[in-house]
């Protein structure tokens, strides 16, 4: 029964049919299935797989667009039930998000602000097209713990360094810790750029701030 309800969630992502995803997602809260298991078996499976074929040409950009609506017509069911299920626990840190400079993608940073937010960090997200004297007004005003920068293009990377250049030049680290994620961001990348962490996926960012913050792993 899940494996078909994950193969339909890829299938309206790939198809970019924002109703089918919404009807999904639906169904997938109306049973009890687990959100983020919906997400990452399901939507972001989809979602990934349209990147590919639109990376080696087979897919066109109003198709990849029409992914992109559908996923967020997912994820906006899905949202709610996430952070729900994470009311209930405590405050563990402030966390300033954003996408960097040039850089539009946003889907990946979102589900990462819901998770962390799901789990007990107030986040303060500045949205898309970030530049880093936006990160760190805001990091300030706030006296934020972390700041989590997301690119997802090779060339808006450097807006990475960027942000964790002007947190240096600011006097805010090494107090406020600076990570980093998106499809192209490696291990490599992120000590080379002098970041205090990155992450592949929402839940590892997660498990990073909570150690960042000194705190043990998530029980849940
Ligand atoms: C959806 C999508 C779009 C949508 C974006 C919609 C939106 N609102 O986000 C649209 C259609 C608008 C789009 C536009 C473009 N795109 Co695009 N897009 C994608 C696609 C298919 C999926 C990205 C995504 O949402 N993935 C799903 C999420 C869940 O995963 P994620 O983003 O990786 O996020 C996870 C982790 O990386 C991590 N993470 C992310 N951020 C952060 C931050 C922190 C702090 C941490 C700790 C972790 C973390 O956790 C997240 C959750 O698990 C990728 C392909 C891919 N494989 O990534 C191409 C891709 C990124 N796009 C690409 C390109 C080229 C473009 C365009 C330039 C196309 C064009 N010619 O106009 C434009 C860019 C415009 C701009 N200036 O930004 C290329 C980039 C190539 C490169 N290496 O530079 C890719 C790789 C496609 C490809 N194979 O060619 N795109």
């Amino acid at each position: 029964m899940s494996d078909q309800i994950f193969q339909a969630m890829r299938q309206s992502i790939i198809d970019g049919t924002p109703d089918k995803a919404t009807e999904l997602a639906r169904e997938a809260v109306a049973i009890g299935l687990d959100p983020l298991e919906a997400v990452n078996l399901g939507f972001a499976a989809g979602i990934k797989f349209a990147g590919d074929q639109f990376g080696c040409g087979e897919m066109f950009l109003p198709d990849l667009l029409a992914s992109a609506e559908a996923m967020k017509a997912a994820i906006k069911i899905l949202e709610p039930e996430m952070l729900k299920r994470g009311s209930e626990r405590e405050t563990l840190g402030k966390i300033v998000l954003g996408t960097a400079r040039g850089d539009i993608h946003d889907i990946g940073k979102n589900l990462v602000a819901t998770i962390l937010s799901a789990s007990g960090f107030q986040i303060f997200d500045l949205g898309t097209s970030v530049t880093p004297e936006q990160f760190v007004a805001k990091a300030r005003e706030v006296d934020a713990d972390i700041v989590g920068i997301s690119a997802l293009l090779t060339t808006t990377m450097a807006g990475q360094k960027a942000v964790i250049d002007a947190l240096d030049r600011s006097g805010l680290r090494p107090r406020v810790k600076a990570i980093i994620g998106g499809a192209a961001v490696t291990s490599k990348w992120a000590a080379e750029i002098g970041a205090d962490g990155f992450s592949r996926n929402a839940i590892d960012a997660l498990e990073l701030a909570r150690n960042l913050m000194g705190k043990g792993p998530a029980s849940a």
